[in-house]
């Protein structure tokens, strides 16, 4: 059991149009892997694998260029003279992890080369062929030159020393961390195969709700077996440092980090992690949020606070992940407003090694969220993205949505912030302001389940997420495709219907959850199911009353001129579009503006009507996910087909319980009628 969900989008499948395998069989003949390292090994062995699966032949692999119709693997530097010159131009084109795949022509022999400045180009360039193939793609005249976007692409794991994992819904951690250094779970192997595969170049290992232990010698001599497994793969390993483990571990009294014992300890303790992982990436840090320590304990700020630690990681070229993931009980007029005000006047003030990490949205990772006012506001620093693959607010892994929709219509956003065209993906990829750090992360959904992610359609948001951190403008349509291909099938009459529910399926989990700019109405603590009701937290800003502040009046959160004023942390043309009503787009609608049950909607209904239609449609349209689902069978193993269909059936039942709940509660407020079409909650 979980054979196949385990492979991942490695499946390698045998292709079964024979006519486009064998143009694959007669364009390879064999592989010449050129080059020593554990990467280069790696590229050569993951070739065989999936060549020798999907093309059924056992191909032979040689380490001279010699016959013709090969496969030849390598970095620049291990490919002969009359390679290189071939191939010198692509190379300059490429950065340091970029790849060229190029069909050459030596001495009358055709040869596919595969190759890059450094062996994990190679790498990235091996898997990237690979797809090619397992996406039925034809390989003829190839001529690809390819560099990621971005520079740090990483998982955020939110996973505790006690290996479980804050807002994991796959299993408990894959780390290990009573067996490690000495055991190596071959799952660790695997992990960073699947990762390498889709680009991922970093790994956070622990929670950003920080425990010290992990900077102690007994648990950094395992974090460094981890990071050797790793780094053939091409990954980094990161670690979360808690503001207070001067004192916690260190003896401090303090951790201010403005005290120079403080900032010495730090140092010393930089040079003990280098000098077990020299390629260490650095700290990421949750400070001063919701109540984890930081500078301002200590009447700092969180400039003092990053660039203390990033002092202490920059001799050796390690980077300080800030986040700006911050609100307050003192101040709950809007949290949506908080990160801004905090963080922007700091422009500028950071050190070259610091990077902002901005949530994409500026509550926290709802179902949809206009993108956060962040980016693009500020011009000296970087920012960097914080994306959300593990479902906190949407379904946990039972439910199917998938997210590269959500990512991209982020990505999308133009923040206006150096006029028209300075999209979100500018800022993230640095070419609005020339960044020269730049760096996107997922909160990973990857656990110990034997399927990795819990439902098997959210290995497509890992998936996905990587390619968007590899190249942030492919469309997410693209990436389902691929996703669908290498996981599943290449036969059209599976992969047109399945892609379509795939895409549909971030609409509908807005439609039955938060339509229409409704956020964080979930129930309260866990965040599954509804809530809408919960007003009893201490602090007011946790309670979903607070989010939609439904009345006789109407609904919804009042951030224009007339209410806090979050409209006005972005750029004039954006204030303007989201600060008048009749310009806010609908889906943002309760996001930025309190209107009446009677607001006429574009589409003629009020908006209680509007709002209820948009609960039956979110219903109606898991019923069509079934439907589409319950005709997949006879292309995919049956095991994979219960899975999704029993899933589904539990997302129907939730989705009704979240418009049944809603729409009883909203009711009360209205006091009107459910409109036509919406069948009666029961
Ligand atoms: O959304 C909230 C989550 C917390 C999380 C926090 C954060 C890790 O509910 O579980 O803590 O965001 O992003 O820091």
């Amino acid at each position: 059991w979980g054979q196949k969900d385990y492979k991942l989008w490695l499946q390698y499948d045998k292709i079964t149009n024979s006519q486009i395998r064998s143009e694959y069989t007669t364009a390879i003949t064999g592989i010449v892997g050129l080059g020593n390292s554990e990467t280069s090994k790696i590229a050569v062995k993951e070739l065989e694998l999936g060549l020798n699966s999907m093309l059924e032949k056992k191909l032979e692999v040689k380490s001279k260029l010699e016959g013709q119709n090969t496969l030849v693997v390598g970095a620049q530097s291990a490919l002969n003279p009359e390679l290189q010159k071939e191939l010198a131009s692509h190379i300059t084109q490429i950065n340091e992890e970029g790849f060229v795949i190029k069909l050459v022509i030596v001495d009358n022999a055709k040869h596919i080369v595969i190759t890059g400045k450094n062996d994990v180009g190679v790498l990235y360039g091996v898997y990237s062929f690979l797809r090619r193939i397992q996406t039925n793609k034809s390989i003829k005249n190839l001529e690809i030159t390819e560099s990621p976007k971005i520079n740090l692409r990483i998982l955020n794991h939110w996973d505790n020393l006690d290996r479980t994992v804050e807002r994991g819904y796959a299993g408990f951690s894959l780390w290990n961390w009573q067996k490690l250094p000495d055991f190596i779970d071959q799952r660790y192997i695997d992990y960073a195969r699947a990762n390498a595969s889709i680009g991922i170049n970093g790994t956070v290992l622990t929670n950003v709700n920080a425990n010290a232990l992990i900077l102690t010698p007994q648990y950094l001599e395992k974090v460094e077996a981890l990071a050797n497994v790793f780094r053939p793969y091409g990954i980094k390993v990161y670690l979360t440092a808690r503001f207070s483990a001067p004192v916690e571990i260190g003896g401090l009294k303090t951790a201010d980090p403005k005290d120079i014992a403080v900032a010495n300890w730090w140092k010393d303790k930089a040079k003990e992690i280098y000098k077990r992982i020299p390629d260490f990436g650095g700290f990421l840090v949750k400070a001063n949020s919701e109540g984890q320590p930081g500078p301002q304990n200590y009447g700092r700020n969180h400039v003092d606070g990053a660039n203390m630690l990033a002092d202490a990681v920059a001799p050796f070229g390690g980077v300080i992940m800030w986040r700006a993931f911050v609100y307050s009980e003192h101040d709950a007029n809007d949290r949506a407003k908080q990160a801004y005000a905090e963080f922007q006047p700091y422009d500028g003030k950071f050190r070259e090694n610091v990077i902002v990490q901005v949530k994409n949205g500026a509550i926290d990772f709802q179902p949809r969220e206009p993108f956060h006012p962040l980016f693009g506001a500020m011009q000296k620093t970087p920012i960097m993205m914080e994306f959300q693959i593990t479902q906190e607010y949407l379904g946990f892994s039972t439910h199917l949505v998938y997210l590269p929709q959500l990512f991209k219509e982020v990505l999308d956003s133009d923040t206006y912030q150096k006029g028209k065209g300075s999209t979100v993906a500018k800022v993230v990829d640095g070419s609005l302001y020339n960044a020269k750090l730049t760096g996107i992360a997922g909160v990973s959904n990857i656990g110990n389940d034997l399927n990795w992610t819990g439902h098997p359609f959210a290995q497509a948001n890992c998936y996905g997420f990587g390619r968007l951190a590899w190249n942030p403008y492919l469309d997410s349509e693209t990436i389902a495709d691929e996703w669908l291909k290498c996981t599943f099938s290449n036969d059209e009459n599976f992969i047109k219907p399945v892609k379509e529910m795939m895409i549909k399926s971030r609409e509908t989990v807005v439609n039955y959850m938060t339509p229409l700019g409704l956020h964080h109405i979930m129930d309260t603590g866990h965040h599954y199911g509804p809530g809408p009701w919960v007003a009893n937290l201490s602090r007011p800003e946790w309670n979903p009353v607070y989010y939609h502040k439904a009345d006789k009046n109407g609904i919804g959160f009042d951030r224009s001129k007339t209410g806090t004023n979050a409209t006005s942390q972005y750029a004039p043309e954006i204030e303007k579009l989201f600060d008048n009503v009749a310009t806010c787009p609908e889906k943002d609608l309760l996001w930025f503006h309190h209107v009446s049950w009677d607001y006429k909607l574009k589409n003629g209904q009020t908006l209680w009507n509007g709002l209820s239609l948009k609960y039956q449609e979110g219903l109606d349209q898991v019923k069509e996910m079934q439907s589409t689902w319950n005709k997949t069978e006879k292309y995919l193993d049956g095991e994979r087909f219960k899975e999704v269909q029993m899933l589904l059936e539990i997302q129907y039942k939730e989705a009704k319980w979240w418009r049944d709940a809603c729409l009883l509660y909203f009711q009360q407020y209205s006091g009107k009628e459910l409109p036509a079409g919406v069948e009666k909650p029961t």
